[in-house]
């Protein structure tokens, strides 16, 4: 017998029903992302063959260095959601404001807006590591037919009405949520069609693997050594294992298949640590808590944060819930 394979396409028109406002546009919205993501995947798979790697020669808000993908799939995303005139605002992490998109034009009936980190983990893409592209989506809070203002973007991650990412890895998947759980889709490349492959993924409640980047250990809080030496510790089933590819996206997708934690603490060097609220941490934070996860920044649920800026960054420990429990348990001890 053959299992009939839903694709992304006829799973966002038959879960359209049980969006809260169902006039089309999210459905609309998320076919966007799925053609962008396409678009860049292909130009993410050619990255040895076409003298596009490396660094464009510009640096971002944030002072890093942009490499020529980054400013590709910031490009292409924007451009797509720009030109359907899908949405009415776009924050990227690649960008030093909000973009608003036709928002004071009074027929604009467009009530959403998208933030987005178009390639993270972008140093990987040299070495042919897995990259990814995380968004999270709001319903502006000004009025349709006004101008978007930095309010409509400035919400704490618990207004979310969906948010996913695409892992561009040993394949291509787009895995998302509209707050009734999270799905996966794998690409078949061949004919460029998603497929419902990880329908109602879930983390692990406990889990084995700790991901971190050791490097910074002598900069960690004493309540995060402490963790790391923990799972290090023989004792029951650990010692754990770590696993750090430095691509967020990746490190999340294995965690929740297999359990495990991710964290990159505050250091002494960097006291909110190194990831963005807005384009980071709290879509991954939606996804974990829909997937049976958890996402703090050691005491705090991630998307009960108030932002206060666009390109704010919060320390963040997300994964296997009592994974996360426990190195929250490790930090209250010094506070
Ligand atoms: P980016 O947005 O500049 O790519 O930075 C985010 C990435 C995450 O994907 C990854 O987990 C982390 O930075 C790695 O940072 P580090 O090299 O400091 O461990
Ligand atoms: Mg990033």
């Amino acid at each position: 017998m053959s299992i009939k394979k839903q694709t992304l396409g006829e799973f966002i028109i038959e879960n359209q029903a049980s969006f809260k406002y169902t006039s089309g546009e999210l459905s609309r919205l998320i076919n966007s992302i799925r053609l962008a993501a396409k678009v860049v995947n292909h130009e993410v798979n050619k990255a040895g063959l076409v003298d596009i790697i490396g660094a464009a020669g510009e640096t971002n808000v944030q002072g890093e260095d942009q490499q020529k993908l980054d400013v590709y799939a910031n490009e292409k995303f924007i451009h797509t959601l720009t030109n359907r005139n899908i949405v009415c605002g776009i924050a990227s992490e690649e960008e030093d404001d909000f973009v608003a998109i036709n928002s004071q034009d009074e027929n604009n009936q467009n009530k959403y807006v998208v933030l987005i980190d178009p390639l993270d983990g972008s140093s990987n893409i040299d070495v042919n590591v897995s990259v990814g592209t995380i968004f999270s989506i709001y319903r502006r809070v000004t009025p349709l037919g006004t101008p978007v203002t930095i309010d409509d973007f400035l919400q704490k991650g618990n207004q979310q009405v969906a948010a996913g990412y695409v892992v561009y890895g040993t394949s291509t998947m787009l895995v998302y949520t509209t707050g009734h759980g999270v799905n996966g889709f794998t690409l078949n490349p061949a004919i460029g069609t998603f497929y419902l492959s990880h329908p109602d993924m879930q983390f692990p409640e406990d889990g084995k693997i700790y991901s971190v980047n050791e490097g910074n250990y002598i900069h960690f809080p004493q309540g995060v050594k402490d963790y790391i030496k923990y799972c290090q510790m023989e004792e029951g089933d650990r010692p754990y294992t770590s696993r750090y590819i430095g691509s967020l996206v990746s490190d999340f997708h294995r965690n929740m298949i297999k359990g495990g934690i991710y964290m990159y603490p505050k250091h002494s060097k960097n006291s909110n640590g190194k990831l963005r609220l807005l384009y980071e941490c709290n879509p991954m934070a939606f996804l974990a808590e829909q997937a049976n996860g958890k996402a703090s920044n050691g005491h705090t649920r991630i998307m009960d944060i108030e932002p206060t800026e666009l390109h704010q960054r919060v320390p963040f420990f997300c994964g296997s819930k009592n994974m996360v429990e426990k190195v929250e348990e490790f930090i209250k001890k010094y506070e």
